[in-house]
Protein backbone atom coordinates (compact mmCIF):
# COMPACT_ATOMS: atom_id res chain seq x y z
CA UNK A 1 0.00 0.00 0.00
CA UNK A 2 1.38 3.50 -0.88
CA UNK A 3 1.00 6.40 1.63
CA UNK A 4 1.60 9.62 0.16
CA UNK A 5 1.98 11.96 3.38
CA UNK A 6 -0.22 15.32 3.15
CA UNK A 7 1.62 19.06 2.90
CA UNK A 8 0.86 20.98 6.34
CA UNK A 9 -1.74 23.04 4.85
CA UNK A 10 -4.83 21.56 7.33
CA UNK A 11 -6.92 25.32 7.74
CA UNK A 12 -8.52 22.68 10.54
CA UNK A 13 -5.74 22.20 12.73
CA UNK A 14 -6.82 24.61 15.21
CA UNK A 15 -10.20 23.36 15.76
CA UNK A 16 -10.39 20.52 19.04
CA UNK A 17 -14.09 21.14 19.55
CA UNK A 18 -15.17 17.51 19.59
CA UNK A 19 -18.46 17.93 18.50
CA UNK A 20 -17.80 19.87 15.35
CA UNK A 21 -19.15 17.86 12.54
CA UNK A 22 -17.90 17.22 9.28
CA UNK A 23 -21.12 18.18 6.97
CA UNK A 24 -19.97 17.82 3.29
CA UNK A 25 -16.80 16.92 1.47
CA UNK A 26 -15.27 18.02 -1.80
CA UNK A 27 -12.57 16.36 -3.10
CA UNK A 28 -10.75 18.37 -6.21
CA UNK A 29 -8.49 15.75 -8.52
CA UNK A 30 -5.88 17.14 -10.34
CA UNK A 31 -4.78 14.78 -13.31
CA UNK A 32 -1.53 15.26 -14.21
CA UNK A 33 0.04 16.52 -17.83
CA UNK A 34 1.98 13.75 -18.98
CA UNK A 35 1.37 11.06 -22.34
CA UNK A 36 -1.68 8.95 -21.53
CA UNK A 37 -2.45 10.48 -17.75
CA UNK A 38 -6.19 10.59 -18.42
CA UNK A 39 -8.39 7.87 -17.25
CA UNK A 40 -12.21 7.25 -17.88
CA UNK A 41 -12.19 4.50 -15.33
CA UNK A 42 -14.85 4.71 -12.19
CA UNK A 43 -12.95 6.41 -9.42
CA UNK A 44 -13.76 6.29 -5.94
CA UNK A 45 -13.04 8.10 -2.69
CA UNK A 46 -13.15 5.99 0.58
CA UNK A 47 -13.04 7.51 4.16
CA UNK A 48 -13.56 4.86 7.06
CA UNK A 49 -16.34 2.54 6.25
CA UNK A 50 -17.96 4.96 3.55
CA UNK A 51 -17.44 5.10 -0.17
CA UNK A 52 -18.09 7.41 -2.48
CA UNK A 53 -18.29 7.08 -6.26
CA UNK A 54 -17.64 9.30 -8.31
CA UNK A 55 -21.35 10.40 -10.40
CA UNK A 56 -21.65 10.63 -14.09
CA UNK A 57 -21.82 14.02 -14.91
CA UNK A 58 -23.84 14.42 -18.13
CA UNK A 59 -21.75 15.63 -21.17
CA UNK A 60 -18.76 15.67 -19.07
CA UNK A 61 -15.29 13.83 -19.25
CA UNK A 62 -13.78 14.02 -15.92
CA UNK A 63 -9.93 12.92 -15.06
CA UNK A 64 -8.62 13.73 -18.16
CA UNK A 65 -5.09 14.81 -19.15
CA UNK A 66 -4.39 18.24 -17.05
CA UNK A 67 -7.53 18.74 -15.91
CA UNK A 68 -9.19 19.38 -12.58
CA UNK A 69 -12.17 17.83 -11.56
CA UNK A 70 -14.58 18.34 -8.12
CA UNK A 71 -16.91 16.42 -6.62
CA UNK A 72 -19.29 17.43 -3.53
CA UNK A 73 -20.67 14.59 -1.00
CA UNK A 74 -23.01 15.14 1.65
CA UNK A 75 -21.56 13.27 4.87
CA UNK A 76 -25.28 12.00 5.88
CA UNK A 77 -25.17 10.86 9.05
CA UNK A 78 -22.12 13.87 9.41
CA UNK A 79 -19.32 12.85 10.99
CA UNK A 80 -17.10 14.55 13.40
CA UNK A 81 -13.69 16.13 12.73
CA UNK A 82 -12.09 13.89 14.60
CA UNK A 83 -13.08 10.79 13.18
CA UNK A 84 -12.18 11.92 9.97
CA UNK A 85 -8.81 12.64 11.37
CA UNK A 86 -8.87 8.88 12.50
CA UNK A 87 -9.89 7.90 9.14
CA UNK A 88 -8.31 5.79 6.34
CA UNK A 89 -8.79 8.23 3.45
CA UNK A 90 -8.52 6.22 0.05
CA UNK A 91 -8.50 7.09 -3.37
CA UNK A 92 -9.15 3.99 -6.26
CA UNK A 93 -10.44 2.95 -9.44
CA UNK A 94 -12.10 0.12 -11.15
CA UNK A 95 -9.42 0.04 -14.23
CA UNK A 96 -12.04 -0.06 -16.77
CA UNK A 97 -12.34 1.69 -19.98
CA UNK A 98 -9.82 2.01 -22.60
CA UNK A 99 -5.92 2.96 -21.61
CA UNK A 100 -7.62 3.29 -17.43
CA UNK A 101 -4.41 4.24 -16.10
CA UNK A 102 -4.01 7.44 -14.25
CA UNK A 103 -1.50 9.69 -13.60
CA UNK A 104 -2.63 12.36 -10.76
CA UNK A 105 -0.72 15.15 -10.04
CA UNK A 106 -2.41 16.44 -6.96
CA UNK A 107 -5.65 15.74 -4.55
CA UNK A 108 -7.26 18.31 -2.50
CA UNK A 109 -9.77 17.48 0.17
CA UNK A 110 -12.07 20.61 1.39
CA UNK A 111 -14.48 20.00 4.42
CA UNK A 112 -17.50 21.87 5.26
CA UNK A 113 -17.99 22.24 8.95
CA UNK A 114 -21.40 22.19 11.26
CA UNK A 115 -20.60 25.23 12.73
CA UNK A 116 -19.79 27.63 9.68
CA UNK A 117 -21.66 25.94 7.06
CA UNK A 118 -20.90 28.41 4.65
CA UNK A 119 -17.12 28.34 4.32
CA UNK A 120 -15.12 25.64 2.86
CA UNK A 121 -11.32 24.35 4.82
CA UNK A 122 -8.62 22.88 2.88
CA UNK A 123 -8.59 19.75 5.27
CA UNK A 124 -5.30 18.51 3.21
CA UNK A 125 -3.55 18.56 0.01
CA UNK A 126 -1.88 15.63 -1.57
CA UNK A 127 1.25 16.23 -4.12
CA UNK A 128 3.23 14.28 -6.27
CA UNK A 129 0.40 11.22 -5.97
CA UNK A 130 1.72 9.45 -9.88
CA UNK A 131 0.24 6.26 -11.54
CA UNK A 132 -2.71 4.29 -10.44
CA UNK A 133 -2.65 2.13 -12.71
CA UNK A 134 -1.35 -1.21 -13.07
CA UNK A 135 1.07 -1.57 -15.99
CA UNK A 136 2.81 1.80 -13.97
CA UNK A 137 4.70 1.71 -10.91
CA UNK A 138 4.09 0.94 -8.70
CA UNK A 139 1.25 -1.22 -10.11
CA UNK A 140 -1.66 -0.17 -7.72
CA UNK A 141 -4.82 1.47 -8.65
CA UNK A 142 -5.41 2.60 -4.97
CA UNK A 143 -3.53 5.68 -2.82
CA UNK A 144 -4.05 5.52 0.66
CA UNK A 145 -3.82 9.28 1.28
CA UNK A 146 -4.42 9.46 5.05
CA UNK A 147 -3.61 6.42 7.20
CA UNK A 148 -5.81 5.35 10.45
CA UNK A 149 -4.18 7.23 13.16
CA1 LIG B 1 -12.09 10.63 -18.75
Amino acid sequence: MNLRPAVETEETRNITDPAINVAAVRIEFHTGDVRAAGTDAGVFLRIGQRTFPMPEQHGKDPFERGAKDAFVFVLDPPMTLAELRAADIEVYHNSEGRNPGWFLAAIKLWVSLSHQPDKGFLYKEWKDIGWLAIDEPPNSTQVLLQQNA
